[in-house]
């Protein structure tokens, strides 16, 4: 049967461009994100639920995480690649930022990311596959007065960590670091006048997924060419 690629924020931005990427280099695809109407219309659009599977799932609810890997697992009978993905940042920084938005982004980015890790990594092992978690440039060099920076150091410093857990087990790691990829990210435009697209960083995710076994792409960084810091 196919490999099973697991994304979660698959409703839109990197995560449905990842997606519709893997669908075509033969994967089948679980899609996972809060939005159900957009899960299901990118199921769709990839084939239907021979080839991708919707399932609604908020990453920051452990149980929804379990759940989410059990039915991949009984609808698919596999895992080998997971990406988690899902991710936001508060507008604001320290000054003036909200409270309660920086709460909801603190458990998305980070706590959220460690469940979908520790929710993937049992069957991955079983597959010795492949995790991949989006970080950011913002991951590898404070940004003023941004807590979304401080989130993304947590993903870098987690994709380090879980990498020393997995090694032995044949799991590859990899993340991915992006400058500014135009998305639904960015409410009101992305702030470059060439930002990245989507599907470069699904490109990035394709090239380490698809190396040979002994090879383990870390980490990818990308800056659109224009992008200072
Ligand atoms: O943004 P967007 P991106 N539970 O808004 C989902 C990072 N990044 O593709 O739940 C489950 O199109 C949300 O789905 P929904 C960024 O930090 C970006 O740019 O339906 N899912 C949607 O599918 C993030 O980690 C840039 O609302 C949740 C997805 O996340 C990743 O790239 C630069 C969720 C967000 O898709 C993808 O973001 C950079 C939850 N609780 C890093 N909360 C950039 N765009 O410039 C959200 O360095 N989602």
């Amino acid at each position: 049967s196919d490999p099973v690629f697991l994304i979660t924020g698959a409703s839109s931005g990197i995560g449905a461009a990842t997606a519709r990427q893997a669908v075509h280099a033969g994967y089948r695809v679980v899609l996972a994100a809060r939005s159900r109407d957009r899960l299901d219309a990118l199921a769709a659009e990839l084939g239907g639920s021979e080839r991708a599977l919707a399932v609604t799932c908020d990453v920051t609810e452990w149980e929804q995480q379990q759940a989410l890997v059990a039915q991949t697992l009984d609808v698919y009978g596999r895992l080998d690649v997971a990406f988690a993905n899902a991710g936001f940042g508060a507008p604001r920084g320290f000054l003036e930022g909200d409270p309660a938005q920086w709460r909801e982004m603190v458990l998305t980015n980070v706590y959220g990311a460690a469940l979908t890790l520790r929710a993937t990594i049992p069957a991955l092992r079983e597959r010795r596959g492949h995790l991949l978690l989006t970080g950011s440039v913002a991951g590898r060099k404070a940004m003023p007065g941004s807590l979304y920076s401080a989130t993304k150091w947590a993903v870098t410093a987690m994709s380090e960590a879980v990498r020393q857990d997995l090694n032995e087990s044949g799991v590859r790691v990899t993340l991915l670091s992006p400058g500014a990829v135009e998305t639904p990210f960015w409410d009101n435009g992305a702030p470059l006048p060439h930002p990245l697209t989507d599907d470069d960083i699904a490109d990035a995710v394709m090239y380490a997924v698809t190396r040979p076994k002994h090879v383990d792409v870390n980490e990818i960084l990308i800056r659109p060419t224009e992008q200072p810091v």
